[in-house]
């Protein structure tokens, strides 16, 4: 075997690149005599990225092209690539002032021009490399995947030339076949040009692979620009414990991409990785996991993990994750916080458990209201950012006094200070519950771009709607002016104000039956995190 293999992380701010370092890892532990290098386009200056890439293909002479792209949508509630997208929109679509609409339409100009010219660049760069490994090997072979390209893959066949593989998901068994010479048909993959996307393929099972810890010694040997992620002390480096997650929440992909299969890594094999970037100076860790703690079934696993990364000595990491706060016990609050725990997201969608019940999220508000009382009570004095998605469906006045009420006794019990309101939109995102949902409502039809970000798809896929929708809009707009930089703080005031706040246990119940219990699906807001 006298394979080549560059994989090639494409621009992106720089979060460590951990996807293309566990394929490494893995195909190192399956073909010890396969030549690897990892170029990371996320350390190289914009003007560099054409020649950085030639320079990097001339070097090695790759025999298969791997390119991983991470991200793709940016419909982030704050200052995204360019600019705040959900501003943006929000000018144009609810301002009554002309000039501060025509402000949103040129902002949202801007936003669209960087996303378009963010989706052209990845695009030009993988053909560029591709007719330049043809120059040293004719029959380069080219695989695409990594985040965005789970998400969006039956629109990438669009973007990428003919002969391209496109994988959904975890890649380890898709390289491992194509290395052994093996049919792919089988893979969570399809060949642009050649074959079709399957029908429902994000939903097939991921190969049930067993990760052991990565080799950082051997990383470090294919990966020249390594030291990059180790000169800044406030990297959070990617470290997984887990994949996959049991829940259904209405709005989430990460439970098709990873699966519902809760696969764990054993935890002395995540000590031993940890340990290893440890070593290397490295001390804050994000754990990568779609949820740290998928279900209470899951807390031995968690209270192992911690308690192996206590008796290792390595006392002070800061680590972060998300994490569902319903799955807490006083045992692993009291871990969390010795292990270095410095900021977790809490994203209850709404502060009223009727309205989380109708998401099917599956939380139980009073239940996460006591798990943060004995979080605090461990000794927990960091941020919590909590997620807030408004105006799903059925919201009413009433919820949103109940969701005030809701995040003010999270103040009480942690602190004003150190309660971070994060106020998101819906992003819709496709082969979720919430895409059907759309479908069987008539908002969107099938076919439709998710990828477009055309004002008149954009206003679909941020969803917000009437009766609601204006009235949100003019909040929004409203805390932007008085307190652009405490936004989600600022947002809450101006609804306590306006509309009060209910009592915190008519926030804490929802009387079962009725339409609650019976109806189907309702929608939520994707922080597509
Ligand atoms: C953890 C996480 C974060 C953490 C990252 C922390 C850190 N320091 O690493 C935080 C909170 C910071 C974060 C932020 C954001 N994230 Co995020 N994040 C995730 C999450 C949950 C896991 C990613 C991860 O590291 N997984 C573990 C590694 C090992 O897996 P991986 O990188 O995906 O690689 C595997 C496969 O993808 C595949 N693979 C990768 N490359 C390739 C290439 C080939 C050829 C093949 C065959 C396979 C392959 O094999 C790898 C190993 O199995 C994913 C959702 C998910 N469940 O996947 C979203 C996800 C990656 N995030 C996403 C987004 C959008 C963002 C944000 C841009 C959100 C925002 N709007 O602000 C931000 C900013 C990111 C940035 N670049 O600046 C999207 C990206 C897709 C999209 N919609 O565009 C995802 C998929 C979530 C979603 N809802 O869609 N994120
Ligand atoms: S939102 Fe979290 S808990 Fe719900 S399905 Fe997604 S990853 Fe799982």
């Amino acid at each position: 075997m006298n394979s080549k293999i560059l994989y090639v992380r494409l621009p992106c701010n720089p979060i460590f690149p951990i996807g293309v370092v566990y394929l490494a890892d893995w195909v190192r532990k399956q073909f010890s005599e396969v030549q690897q290098r990892i170029f990371d386009l996320g350390t190289v200056p914009p003007l560099e990225f054409g020649p950085a890439l030639d320079r990097a293909i001339d070097e090695f002479q790759p025999t298969v092209l791997v390119f991983s792209w991470r991200d793709i949508q940016i419909y982030a509630p704050v200052g995204g690539r360019g600019g705040n997208p959900l501003q943006n929109a929000f000018e144009v679509y609810y301002a009554k002032n002309p000039l501060i609409r025509l402000r949103g339409a040129l902002g949202g100009l801007k936003v669209s021009a960087a996303y378009y010219g963010e989706l052209w660049r990845n695009k030009r760069l993988i053909h560029r490399g591709i007719v330049r490994a043809k120059r040293y090997n004719p029959q380069v072979q080219t695989v695409v995947g990594g985040g965005a390209v789970s998400v969006f893959y039956e629109q990438m066949q669009n973007l990428l030339p003919k002969g391209t593989i496109i994988s959904v998901g975890e890649g380890e068994s898709l390289l491992e076949k194509l290395l052994n010479g093996k049919d792919i048909e089988g893979e969570r993959c399809y060949v642009v040009g050649e074959t079709q996307p399957r029908d429902r393929l994000i939903h097939e099972w991921p190969a049930p692979i067993e990760k052991s810890a990565c080799n950082y010694d051997y990383i470090q040997q294919i990966w020249p620009e390594f030291d990059y992620y180790l000169q800044e002390s406030d990297f959070y480096i990617g470290v997984q414990t887990k994949r996959g997650c049991p829940h259904n929440c209405c709005y989430c992909i990460y439970t098709v991409v990873e699966g519902k299969q809760v696969r764990i890594n054993p935890a002395d094999e995540v000590v031993a990785e940890m340990r290893q970037l440890y070593d290397r100076g490295i001390r804050n860790f994000w754990f990568t996991d779609a949820q740290f703690i998928p279900a209470r079934k899951f807390i031995p696993d968690a209270v192992e993990l911690l308690q192996k990364i206590l008796d290792s000595g390595m006392t002070d990491i800061r680590w972060a994750a998300y994490i569902r706060a319903d799955n807490l016990t006083p045992e692993l609050c009291e871990l969390m916080v010795k292990t270095g725990m410095n900021y977790f997201e809490i994203g209850i969608t709404s502060g009223s458990q009727k309205l989380v019940r109708k998401m099917r999220m599956g939380y139980n508000l009073r239940t996460v209201l006591q798990n943060c009382r004995d979080l605090k009570a461990a000794g927990f004095n960091a941020l919590v950012s909590v997620n807030y998605s408004f105006n799903v469906i059925d919201e009413t006045f009433e919820t949103i006094r109940q969701t005030v009420a809701y995040h003010r006794e999270l103040e009480a019990i942690f602190g004003a200070d150190k309660v971070e309101p994060a106020i998101f939109f819906i992003g819709l995102q496709p082969h979720t519950h919430l895409e059907e949902y759309a479908f069987d409502n008539n908002i969107i039809k099938p076919g439709y771009n998710p990828m477009s970000l055309m004002p008149w798809t954009a206003k679909k896929l941020l969803w917000n709607p009437e009766p609601l929708g204006s009235f949100f809009g003019e909040v929004c707009l409203q805390a932007w002016r008085q307190n652009p930089n405490d936004f989600g703080r600022e947002v809450m005031g101006i609804l306590e104000q306006r509309l009060g706040r209910a009592d915190l246990e008519d926030a804490l119940t929802a009387p079962l039956g009725g339409k609650a219990r019976t109806k189907p699906l309702a929608t939520a807001l994707s922080n597509n995190r």
